[in-house]
């Protein structure tokens, strides 16, 4: 009997503490400006966190393209800015911005992209924000990330 308590208790926690050690997550979007996720939070034992966004829709990335990028809160919509100059042949982020934490290629229906986050670059009590950079999304397509404190 206490053998079989012994085996439900490491069923029932095995899978929790799985789950918050996970150094990955995936977001998806489609063909609304729209992200699945709203908020991250990366496990600070985590030496790097992947990010595979999703793109479920069926619109071409000339029409609805989709991204993820990260960057401090306090940058983004500068990162977002330069991006737009940056253009259609630079995936609407400047090249080189060093203010860019991380970000996928821009990706069409039925495609998807990672990205990868070098967690020692994150600060406990900093804010982030991610976003979709394409023209006209990103006011819609935002959401937050922070490390876990
Ligand atoms: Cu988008």
């Amino acid at each position: 009997m206490k053998f079989q308590f012994a085996f439900a208790v490491l069923f029932s926690v095995g899978p929790a503490l799985c789950w918050a050690q996970s150094c990955e997550t995936t977001v998806e979007s489609g063909d609304t400006m729209r992200f699945s996720v709203r908020s991250i939070t990366v496990p600070k034992t985590c030496e790097t966190f992947k990010v595979t966004l999703k793109h479920t829709g069926h619109m071409p990335k000339t029409a609805m393209g989709h991204n993820w990028v990260l960057g401090k809160t306090s940058d983004i919509d500068a990162i977002v800015k330069d991006g737009q100059q940056a253009g259609r042949d630079h995936d609407f982020l400047a090249p080189d911005d060093s203010r860019i934490l991380a970000a996928t290629p821009l990706i069409g229906g039925g495609e998807s992209g990672e990205a990868t986050v070098t967690v020692s670059k994150l600060k406990a009590g900093e804010s982030y924000t991610f976003v979709c950079s394409y023209p006209g999304h990103w006011s819609m397509m935002r959401g937050t990330l922070k490390l876990e404190s």
